[in-house]
């Protein structure tokens, strides 16, 4: 993509109603505007770090055995009142009257459509255990939405939910839910620790939620510093294995804590010498839920046993914040200039910047990188921009991308090119044939 032509609205000034570094730097680097509170517009960079987070949660959820579907953003009431929500919900259920005078809701969740579905369809125990997921928007009229896609009113979540013929199965499915969340947000170069949570409005018995480290986040962390350095993409899974998955779980989870949880805070620092107890902030990124028959039972999702008897079947049900990831990385990533996308999710693999657009040399070499790092199967922004130098390294900062090749008049009389990462891990001045080396051979995390 050339810069030139590219649809990225950056602003200058810093936006007076961001409160945090993500929220200013996504509407400063042209990836989201406002519609209305807490709805956002994605344009071209903002979508596609929100495609590529997407499309790493979907293939975690398919390699830990999800199936994926589609269900629609619109839910009739009646599909709630069956279980008993509608009226708990309470404000954050955006209501709706069509034309007929039927109620209908945004969804906030699809804890009770997907049941409802699986009542009508699944009959026996030999269609269990069943994993069903999708990546759909969601709307939750929040009180206070703020932080930018963050807090939203509208955002986009992956849900997934369990069916299983006993407590053994729930448990088995939660476990693989777990893992498959650690390995997604160790894949996008994130930090994630699990911690205990209460069930809140979903409900259920057991819960974990997934919070991203990050200096500014909402979330009191405690635990282990053993913790962050393992490496679960290092792990060979085995979703087949139970036994596995609960060592690994057992290791992430040995010590955890929440500030406002005084009694987990004291066994913490009874159990963790004080050199190894990491404490800071994060952001939840995601959540699990084992709630048994909750949905099941008011909605009547039974199927026949191998005894021939009626089974209600256990459920659980398993969210990552897609939308919330793109704010959650920013936070975990960036510094006084910008963002520092991690390889993995960055909406492009590399941008040149041509230092003297309209020299034939420059031009020549820029397209040549162009031309050879996009066969090479890279995604590339080239800066053709007629701008000056300055702007175009502000402008690179900003926006993040992790490798940046900066080709100029100078440099190319003698055949270099600088070769740099966003993460200033590396700045060379080599040949462009062994930068386009580099690069080619650079994984994309
Ligand atoms: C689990 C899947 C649920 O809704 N039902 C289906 C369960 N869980 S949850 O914790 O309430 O939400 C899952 C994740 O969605 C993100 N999230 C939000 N992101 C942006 N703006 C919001 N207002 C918002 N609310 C929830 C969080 O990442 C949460 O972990």
């Amino acid at each position: 993509m050339r810069l030139s032509q590219f649809y990225l609205p950056t602003l200058k000034e810093t936006p007076k109603e961001a409160e945090i570094a993500s929220h200013r730097l996504m509407l400063r680097a042209g990836m989201v505007r406002q519609s209305s509170a807490g709805i956002y517009t994605w344009l071209p960079l903002g979508h596609r770090v929100l495609r590529r987070i997407e499309q790493i949660v979907r293939e975690e959820q398919d390699h830990a055995g999800a199936q994926e579907m589609l269900m629609p953003t619109i839910q009739p009431a009646e599909v709630w009142r069956k279980s008993g929500r509608y009226d708990d919900y309470g404000p954050e259920m955006l209501r709706i009257i069509d034309r007929h005078e039927r109620e209908l809701l945004y969804g906030p969740t699809n804890e009770e459509l997907i049941t409802e579905i699986f009542a009508a369809t699944v009959r026996s125990y030999r269609d269990l255990p069943k994993m069903l997921y999708h990546i759909q928007w969601k709307f939750r009229d929040e009180v206070r939405p703020r932080f930018g896609v963050m807090r939203g009113r509208e955002f986009l979540m992956k849900d997934c939910y369990s069916f299983d013929l006993d407590y053994e199965g729930a448990v088995r499915s939660y476990r693989k839910m777990f893992v498959s969340y650690l390995r997604t947000f160790a894949r996008m170069g994130l930090k994630a620790i699990p911690m205990e949570a209460a069930t809140g409005p979903i409900g259920g018995d057991l819960s974990h939620e997934f919070i991203v480290l990050a200096p500014t986040g909402e979330s009191a962390v405690f635990c282990d510093r053993e913790v962050l350095d393992i490496d679960v993409l290092s792990e060979d899974v085995d979703y087949g294995d139970d036994g596995a998955l609960g060592a690994v779980i057992d290791r992430f989870t040995r010590v955890y804590a929440r500030t406002e949880e005084k009694h987990v805070a004291a066994d913490f620092e009874k159990t963790v010498p004080e050199a190894r107890r990491y404490e800071g902030r994060g952001i939840e990124v995601g959540q699990v839920f084992y709630f048994g028959k909750k949905y099941s039972t008011p909605m009547g999702a039974v199927v026949t046993g191998p005894d021939g008897q009626a089974v209600t079947v256990e459920m659980g049900s398993y969210g990552i914040g897609v939308s919330r990831l793109v704010g959650a990385i920013i936070e975990a990533c960036h510094d006084d200039n910008g963002i520092i996308w991690p390889d993995a999710v960055a909406p492009f693999d590399v941008e040149i910047i041509n230092l003297r657009p309209g020299d034939e040399a420059c031009d020549a070499a820029c397209m040549e990188a162009y031309a050879k790092l996009q066969s090479a199967g890279k995604d590339v922004l080239y800066d053709d921009r007629d701008e000056r130098p300055g702007v175009k390294f502000a402008d690179a900062d900003l926006i993040g991308i992790p490798w940046r090749m900066v080709i100029g008049p100078r440099g190319i009389k003698d055949g270099k090119v600088e070769l740099k990462r966003r993460d200033g891990t590396v700045a060379d001045e080599v040949s462009l044939a062994v930068a386009l080396d580099r690069l080619a051979a650079a994984a994309r995390g």
